[in-house]
């Protein structure tokens, strides 16, 4: 394989390392093919090059440097819940009406129900939770890259290092879930754990670990839900090839999820296999620019990456289904519902150009037919970019259930040029999707409450929920739809001192109040909604807003590691106590 000069000149400054480790060692560049024989000098100097052979620690301290532990570093057995913790809030004032178990301010409607087999739960993602950056032979991941050395892009140098540190204490925190009587969790596996590399040896102590987290799940009554790739790509696999944007990591991706399958099989009810490939795609590579290593221009980056996604998804579905394994398998989407601004024929056209590029990218080929829908297909065939018939074939049917994250919606309409005049120009910013968006409405109001200024993008509009529910099973039908991923930041919730304030987080608890609302209305007219999944779990690493953007519906001390429940989080399991036709169990160990 080839490299940079840049990259080259970089190791020629480490001490080399005859490496042979537990986890294997690399062979991290070849000798460049020169262009002089017989000795003669070499015109191109950038042709020099050194067979160089890194082991883990030092891959680690070439790309990314160093790395925080937490003081708490073996794991933690579990204590029970003290009963003290699990006293909600209390209403804030008596409804005039009650009727059925009461919740603040709401009387029960006694005709919505969520169906007996309704799962629900809590979510996570391994880089945004875990820490234990380096432990028991994790290997780097594009994210510790980017946390540590391009830090120009997260709010306060945030990093990944230590986090929540679940990868020690996960048995106290499933057994705080437990102790609700959420019945699901839903959380990602690191890739670059499992193989450090990602690719060749296998490590062995990560198979172990989630093997104990799944296993501790089931212990509480708690089902896992596993999802395989949630944006953490192992760098060796960035550094060799690109990562998304070669076909290579169709295999690599494969071979991953066959350790994972075979190891886990059906231990886990639900598996994702790709978290948001509209994001980790037409962000890519993050920050724009960063991995040189490729010569994809980048506006057709997004669209390589989308190529070998969809691939590589349906591989490890059929994958996954070839090997008996009896989980419910799909990818999560994500988005939200598309509001013409005006009723003019040409915001008609962005907005549904806009579906075509974004939920559609990714669900006319699993649900649909295969293939792309054709607006976005008249573009990516420019690319050179096209399914073979046995491709659309692997691709079409192989997601059980429509799993989609819907935080928000927006409105849209048509670039200022037009739509046609935007599609003849490919220098128009909107290129190529010829769509623009707003959360502001046709008469200047915001399309609902805001949210934390650390998440500009996420307003309350949760009133459009029906509508886009009806929507997604109306164009791509499947065997259900779920809220993958849903949730709220409390506005200001970091500049809170007392704890008692950062617990009261009743914006969060009416979001998730009058999401679940609108879910069952949705219900009750017909639509086939078969779980949601609550984001998230706790407080933890949102990104490039660092631990800044709170999205937890449990409050984390990041000095003690403490976790408390929000108000909002009893909010959320009230909400089942009232609707759900199956009981809401905590589990108290004790
Ligand atoms: C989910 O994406 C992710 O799966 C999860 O990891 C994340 O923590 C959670 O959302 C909360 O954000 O800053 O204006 O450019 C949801 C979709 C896509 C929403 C990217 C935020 C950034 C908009 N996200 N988007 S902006």
């Amino acid at each position: 394989m080839k490299l940079s000069l840049n990259i080259c000149l970089l190791i020629a400054g480490l001490t080399l390392a005859a490496a042979s480790n537990s986890t294997g060692s690399l062979l991290l560049t070849e000798n460049a093919t020169t262009t002089a024989n017989n000795g003669s000098p070499v015109a191109n100097p950038s042709a020099f090059a050194t067979p160089i052979t890194l082991d883990l620690k030092q891959y680690w301290d070439l790309f990314v440097g160093p790395v925080q532990t937490a003081t708490i570093n073996t794991t933690v057995e579990a204590t029970p819940i003290p009963t003290s913790e699990l006293v909600p809030p209390p209403p804030l004032y008596y409804s005039a009406f009650p009727s059925g178990y009461q919740s603040p301010l709401v009387s029960m409607n006694e005709s919505w129900k969520f169906p007996s087999g309704f799962f629900w739960g809590v979510s996570s993602a391994a880089y945004q939770i875990e820490g234990a950056a380096q432990a028991e032979g994790r290997g780097p991941s594009i994210w510790d890259v980017f946390t540590h050395r391009a830090t120009y892009l997260t709010v306060s140098n945030d990093t990944g290092d230590v986090g929540d540190n679940q990868y020690y204490l996960y048995k106290q925190d499933i057994a705080r879930i437990a102790a609700l009587g959420v019945p699901y969790y839903s959380f990602s596996i690191s890739w670059s754990r499992i193989f450090p590399f990602g690719k060749g040896p296998v490590n062995e102590l990560a198979l172990a670990h989630y093997d104990d987290v799944i296993n501790t799940c089931l212990q509480y009554g708690v089902k896992p839900m596993v999802t395989l790739y949630h944006w953490d790509l192992p760098l060796f696999l960035q550094n060799s090839y690109g990562g998304w944007l070669s076909d290579e990591i169709v295999d690599d991706f494969l071979s991953y999820a066959k350790v994972v399958f075979s190891r886990y099989g059906n231990r886990v009810s639900h598996w994702f296999t790709l978290n948001e490939p509209i994001e980790f795609c037409q962000e890519y590579p993050m920050p724009k620019g960063y991995f040189t290593a490729v010569t994809i221009p980048p506006e057709a980056q997004p669209f390589f990456c989308g190529h070998h996604a969809l691939l590589a998804h349906a591989s490890a579905y059929r994958l996954a289904k070839s090997m008996g394994i009896n989980g419910t398998i799909s990818f999560k989407n994500n988005g939200g519902y598309k509001i013409p601004l005006t009723n003019s024929t040409d915001d008609a056209l962005a907005t549904q150009r806009a579906w075509d590029f974004n939920e559609g990218w990714f669900a006319n080929p699993v649900f649909v037919n295969g293939d792309y829908p054709q607006s976005l297909k008249d573009h990516v065939s420019t690319l050179g970019l096209e399914f073979t018939n046995e491709q659309k074939s692997l691709i079409n049917g192989t997601a059980d259930i429509f799993a989609h994250d819907a935080y928000t919606s927006y409105f849209y309409f048509a670039p200022d040029v037009g739509v046609a005049d935007c599609l003849t120009n490919s220098s128009n910013p909107l290129y190529p999707g010829c769509y623009n968006s707003s959360n502001t409405g046709p008469t200047g109001w915001l399309i609902g409450a805001a949210s934390d200024m650390y998440s500009p993008w996420l307003q309350r509009a949760t009133d459009w929920v029906p509508a886009f529910l009806r929507y997604i099973q109306d164009t791509w039908p499947s065997g259900g739809i779920a809220i993958s991923e849903f949730g709220w930041t409390e506005p200001y919730e970091e500049l809170r001192t007392l704890k008692e304030d950062i617990l009261s987080d009743y914006t969060r608890s009416a979001y998730f109040r009058n999401y679940l609302e609108s879910v069952l209305i949705a219900i009750s007219e017909g639509v086939n909604v078969v779980g949601c999944l609550a984001w998230s779990i706790m407080d933890n690493l949102e990104w490039t807003s660092g631990y800044h953007a709170k999205f937890g519906m449990q409050y984390v001390n990041f000095t003690t590691y403490e976790r408390n429940y929000k108000a909002s989080f009893f909010e959320y399991v009230n909400t089942f106590k009232l609707y759900a036709e199956d009981p809401v169990t905590p589990i108290f160990v004790e």
